[in-house]
C-alpha cells in the first residue's frame, strides 16, 4: 500500500514536470520565431530612405554671390545676378562623382530673389541679365539632378526681406503660391528646407524697417505642410524641430556624440532660441522620430566670396566632419556654393574629390566581412537573430537578444592580427533606436583592452580608435532601451 501511494505521488510529480517542460518548450518556440517588438517611435519609409543617403549637398546661390554679402537686404538690383558660365550639370556631375545623393538649391534666400521666373514677383531671374531674363536656374538644377541620378530638394526662405507684405497675412499666401510653383513645375522634390532664420530688418518693398513676426504662429506651418503634402505625399520637411528632419543646432558640422533620432516637439518651433543643445542630442524619451541633419558649408560663408578662396575646407577637415555627422548617425548636408561664373569653383571641386578619396581609402577593406562572430546570447537561439547576421553584408538581417537582455556582447574573430582604426556599427532602426551605451575592446597582450566607450548608435556610428593591431574585437552593449538589435558591424 505504502509502495502504491509513493508510486502515485511519483506519477503525479512526473506529470507536473512534464507539464512544466512542455510549457517552457512552447515559450522558447514563441521567442525563437518572433522578431523583437519595435521600440516606438520608428522612422517612416521616407525618413529611412533619407538616413541611407548619408551625404547630401546644399547649393547656395543668389544675388549675394555677386554682392559679397551673406544676407542680402532685399533691395539688390536684379541686374547684379549675372553668372557668365552657369552649368548645373557641372554641379550635379561633381556631386555624383563624389558620392552625394541629393542637391538642395536655395531657390529663394532671405533677399527674396527667386532663381526661377516666379509669376508672383519681379524680383527674380526674369529681370536679370542672365540669359536675357529667359533663364531658370531651378529648372537647370532639377534637370541636371535627373540627368546624373541625384535627388532634388528646395530651400525657400520663409523670411523675405524684399517683399512689401512680409509680416502681414498676405505674405503667407505669397509664400504658399511660390511653393505651388516649385512643387508643380520642378518635381519630384525629395526634401523641403524651411529656414528658421529671421533677422528682422530689411527693405520690405521700400519700407526699410525692422519687422518682427511671431515664429510660433505667423507661418501657420501645419497648413503649409499639408499643402505641400497634397502635391508630394512623402515629402521630408526640414524645419528646426521637424517634422521630417531637425536642425542639428549648429553650423559647424557636429552632431551630438550622444545623438537620439527621437525628440518631443510639442513646445518647439522654427527659430525658437535656446533649443540648440536639445536639437544637437535629441532625447531618449522623445515621442517623435526626427533625426538631426548636419548642415555645414565647405567655406566659411554659405555663399561664394573670392576673399574666402584660401579658406575652403580641406579634404581632411571634410573627413572629420563626415565622422562627426554620418559617423554619429546623422546625414551630412554639405554646402558647395557656385562662384560668380555659376560653377563650383576648382578649389571646392578639388577638396570634394580629395574628401571622397579619403573616404574610399579609409573604408576600402572591411576586415569584419564574413568574419566569425560569437555572442554572449542571441534571441531564442534562432538563426534569424544570430550574431552572424552582423557581418553578412545584408542590412535587413540583425543580431538580437531575448527580451529583457540589454547587456550583451559580440566577439568578432579576425583570424590573424590586423591593424584596426575604425569600427562602424548600425542599429536596425526600423525597430527603433535602442542602444544607450556600449564599449569596444580589442584583444591585445592576451587580454581584453577597452579602446572606446560610447553612447548611442542609431542608423550608423563610426568610432575612430587609436590604430591598434588585434585579432579579436569585442563589442559590449551596456545599456539599451530594450534588447539590442544590431544589423551591421564593420571594421577597418
Ligand atoms: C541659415 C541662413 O541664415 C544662412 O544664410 C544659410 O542659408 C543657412 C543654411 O541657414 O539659417
Amino acid at each position: 500500500m505504502r509502495f502504491k501511494i509513493n508510486y502515485m505521488k511519483n506519477r503525479f510529480n512526473l506529470l507536473i514536470i512534464t507539464v512544466v517542460l512542455a510549457g517552457s518548450t512552447s515559450f522558447a518556440q514563441v521567442k525563437k520565431t518572433d522578431a523583437p517588438a519595435p521600440v516606438l517611435p520608428v522612422p517612416s519609409a521616407a525618413q529611412l530612405a533619407w538616413h541611407k543617403m548619408e551625404t547630401n549637398a546644399f547649393v547656395h546661390f543668389t544675388t549675394n554671390t555677386f554682392t559679397g554679402r551673406e544676407w542680402g537686404n532685399g533691395d539688390e538690383s536684379e541686374k547684379v545676378f549675372n553668372p557668365t558660365a552657369l552649368d548645373a550639370n557641372q554641379w550635379a556631375q561633381t556631386l555624383k562623382e563624389t558620392g552625394f545623393k541629393t542637391m538642395i538649391l536655395t531657390c529663394k534666400h532671405h533677399d527674396g530673389f527667386c532663381l526661377w521666373p516666379s509669376k508672383y514677383t519681379e524680383h527674380s531671374v526674369k529681370n536679370s541679365p542672365y540669359k536675357n531674363g529667359k533663364g531658370d536656374v531651378v529648372r537647370e538644377a532639377s534637370d541636371a539632378c535627373k540627368k546624373f541620378g541625384l535627388k532634388f530638394g528646395v530651400y525657400l526662405s520663409p523670411w523675405d526681406r524684399n517683399q512689401a507684405v512680409y509680416g502681414k497675412p498676405e505674405y503667407i499666401t505669397y509664400y504658399r503660391n511660390q511653393l505651388k510653383e516649385l512643387f508643380t513645375h520642378y518635381g519630384p522634390i525629395v526634401e523641403m528646407w524651411f529656414d528658421g532664420a529671421n533677422g528682422g530688418s530689411g527693405y520690405y518693398g521700400g519700407a526699410n524697417e525692422t519687422r518682427k513676426i511671431n515664429g510660433a504662429t505667423y507661418y501657420d506651418w501645419s497648413k503649409t505642410l499639408d499643402l505641400v503634402r497634397s502635391m508630394q505625399p512623402n515629402e521630408i520637411f526640414f524645419i528646426d524641430a521637424g517634422p521630417g528632419v531637425r536642425w542639428v543646432g549648429n553650423e559647424n558640422g557636429t552632431a551630438g556624440e550622444t545623438n537620439w533620432n527621437t525628440i518631443s516637439v510639442d513646445t518647439l518651433y522654427a527659430g525658437k532660441a535656446g533649443i540648440e543643445t536639445l536639437l544637437n542630442t535629441g532625447s531618449p524619451d522623445g515621442r517623435k522620430w526626427i533625426p538631426a541633419e548636419v548642415d555645414v558649408s565647405i567655406r566659411p560663408g554659405w555663399f561664394y566670396h573670392a576673399a574666402e578662396d584660401s579658406k575652403v575646407k580641406t579634404p581632411e577637415r571634410l573627413f572629420e566632419i563626415y565622422l562627426s555627422s554620418v559617423g554619429r548617425g546623422s546625414t551630412l548636408l554639405l554646402n558647395i556654393p557656385p562662384d560668380q561664373r555659376g560653377l563650383f569653383n576648382e578649389l571646392d571641386v578639388q577638396s570634394l574629390k580629395g574628401f571622397r578619396a579619403l573616404l574610399n581609402k579609409a573604408f576600402a577593406n572591411n576586415l569584419a566581412k564574413n568574419a566569425k562572430v560569437t555572442a554572449s546570447s542571441y534571441r531564442g537561439k534562432s538563426k534569424d537573430f544570430s550574431p552572424a547576421n552582423i557581418t553578412d553584408g545584408n542590412e535587413n538581417t540583425y543580431w538580437a537578444t531575448d527580451d529583457g537582455v540589454i547587456n550583451a556582447s559580440v566577439e568578432i574573430n579576425l583570424a590573424k592580427p590586423v591593424l584596426v582604426q575604425y569600427v562602424t556599427l548600425q542599429e536596425y532602426i526600423q525597430l527603433g533606436q535602442r542602444v544607450k551605451s556600449f564599449s569596444v575592446e580589442v584583444w591585445k597582450d592576451n587580454a581584453w583592452q577597452t579602446v572606446a566607450d560610447a553612447t548611442t548608435i542609431g542608423y550608423k556610428r563610426i568610432l575612430k580608435i587609436a590604430p591598434v593591431e588585434t585579432s579579436k574585437i569585442r563589442i559590449t552593449i551596456k545599456d539599451a532601451k530594450a534588447c539590442p538589435v544590431i544589423s551591421n558591424i564593420e571594421i577597418y
